[in-house]
């Protein structure tokens, strides 16, 4: 009831204040040095984030990833004359409507819905406003011969964890979702390449993979939808994604699975679940929700 109350204060005497702590968002694509270059993001407070606060002489630097140029699944560059994309529809085979509702366009070019980030242009990521992603949430109890391990009278989940080779950090094991593909595939084929290495396996081992993942993978359960706090973010590019819970209650389908790292990631673990997690972009939220709905210890 007070936290209720302290939040109908702050939205009446300080909205913007208000819309910061409602999403806590933009953390992890603000400050500091941009991935992979040697351009810095302009640094201000919290409350200029949203792009309703005034920001007088709001000027951050351009980048752009030579990287990505020419690319088959990249867009071309914003002055490309070539280049006439469909703002927040469809577009062709490509995604361009956000889960967060219709995004604006200014200059020509679509901004972060979420706010500013303190850098123009799209990064290294390939499609100038959503980049669409899909996360799975594999998950199962932590037993020990054969009982359940507590941690505060709850019992203990695990998730299927992958280190993530561009950067080192723990992750879900999750993908871009590729034009034309159902978010289904994108889960399913994220989880063979990178914890169960699918594209190194034999014909035989990726078949029996690829059967036990499609019956496993039929009943998920929507963890998020959204915009992610995704350190590759800019004004005008940004990542979302929908992470599904898929719960192995029992341990004897994929939790039983030897896990081994392929394809983006360079390493893959079953992690116990706990506030501590310290995770990639915003996943650490989206397996608190999970925890959260399997009552389990967080
Ligand atoms: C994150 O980036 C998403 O949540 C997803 O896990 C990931 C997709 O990007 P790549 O792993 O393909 O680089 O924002």
């Amino acid at each position: 009831m007070i936290i209720y109350l302290f939040e109908i204060i702050i939205l009446c005497l300080y909205p913007s204040d208000y819309m910061i702590l409602r999403r806590m968002v933009h953390t992890k694509c603000r400050g500091g040095r941009y991935l992979f270059s040697d351009v810095e993001r302009l640094v201000f407070s919290d409350n200029q984030v949203p792009w309703s606060a005034k920001f007088v002489g709001y000027n951050p630097p351009e980048y752009n990833s030579k990287a990505i140029l020419n690319k088959p699944w990249a867009d071309p560059a914003i002055d490309d004359p070539s280049f006439k994309p469909k703002w927040n529809e469809l577009d062709g085979d490509v995604n361009r409507k956000s889960h967060t509702g219709s995004y604006s366009i200014s200059d020509g070019r679509p901004l972060n819905p979420e706010g500013r980030t303190g850098i123009r242009g799209r990064g290294v990521l390939g499609k100038w406003g959503p980049n669409h992603a899909a996360d799975p949430i594999v998950t199962r109890w932590k037993v020990e011969d054969g009982v359940k391990q507590l941690k505060n009278s709850k019992p203990i989940l695990q998730f299927c964890a992958i280190q993530r080779r561009d950067c080192g950090q723990w992750a879900l094991p999750g993908g871009m979702v590729d034009p034309n593909e159902q978010v289904s595939q994108t889960l399913r084929r994220e989880f063979l390449e990178e914890a169960l290495n699918s594209l190194e396996a034999s014909k035989d081992q990726s078949k029996k993979d690829e059967d036990m993942i499609k019956r496993f993978f039929q009943n998920g359960v929507v963890i998020y939808k959204g915009y992610v706090d995704d350190p590759r973010n800019t004004d005008n590019a940004w990542m979302e994604t929908v992470a599904i819970n898929f719960h192995d209650e029992d341990g004897k389908s994929v939790g039983k699975f030897d896990l081994k790292a392929g394809d983006d990631a360079q390493g893959v673990q079953w992690m116990d679940v706990d506030r501590n997690l310290d995770l990639y972009a915003s996943h650490s939220n989206f397996i608190q929700t999970a925890a959260e709905k399997l009552n389990a210890h967080w």
